[in-house]
């Protein structure tokens, strides 16, 4: 059984959805980042940098955080959604870094600068909006090839899924990257991403990508 800590943000997200894929029981135990629950020590315990996602696996006794970390234990343990071995591991690992040290904190910032925060840097939400842009063209690029972003589906689309799943908050038009709307309509279909999506609570409908 695995405990799950997250709470309703993309991070947390990547995390449910691959557990609704893999078809595994877990517990789930809300973390409200909100009101300071990262920095309780129970919390600490599991995840020293006090952030979701975390989990604890009771079949190992393994804790774990940073949800690519999470992805990539969870999806060899199982052996599902990355390949073991070569070309094809390396793809999919090399497009879950891209997200983890780009996509998703670049679209970060531009949720703090844009959508929380606009008008307090306009350098900020200029660098952000600019760099998101980018990133979704990368992103484009690569789909118009592939059916998913690193051929077949995997925890690198699972990864990035969650934070395009935000693009009204970034101010992206998904009909301006025409391959980026039609994967994530695709994904958005799939019943474990629905599932995944209301981890840890229901939450308004998620946006349909038109
Ligand atoms: N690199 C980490 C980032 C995790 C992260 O930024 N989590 C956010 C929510 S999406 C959080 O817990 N924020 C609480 C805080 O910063 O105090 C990962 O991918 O797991």
């Amino acid at each position: 059984m695995i405990d799950f800590y997250t709470w309703t943000t993309p991070n947390g997200r990547k995390v449910s959805i691959l557990l609704e894929e893999l078809g595994l029981e877990y517990n789930v135990h809300p973390i409200n980042i909100g009101q300071g629950e990262q920095h309780e020590e129970s919390f600490l315990a599991i995840s020293p940098n006090n952030k979701i996602p975390a989990i604890h696996d009771h079949e190992t006794g393994i804790s774990i955080m940073e949800s690519a970390a999470i992805m990539v234990y969870l999806a060899e343990k199982h052996g599902k959604f990355l390949p073991a071995s070569g070309a094809a591991r390396a793809n999919v690992l090399q497009w879950l870094m891209w997200q983890m040290g780009g996509q998703g904190p670049m679209l970060g910032q531009v949720h703090h600068f844009v959508h929380f925060n606009k008008g307090v840097s306009d350098y900020a939400e200029e660098r952000f909006s600019t760099e998101a842009k980018r990133i979704y063209g990368v992103l484009n690029k690569q789909l118009a090839d592939n059916e998913f972003i690193a051929g077949e589906y995997s925890i690198a689309d699972m990864a990035c899924w969650p934070w395009v799943s935000r693009y009204e908050w970034q101010k992206i038009n998904l009909k301006d990257y025409p391959y980026v709307q039609r994967w994530y309509k695709t994904i958005l279909a799939r019943d474990a991403v629905q599932k995944g999506y209301h981890i840890p609570k229901a939450m308004p409908d998620i946006p349909h990508g038109d």
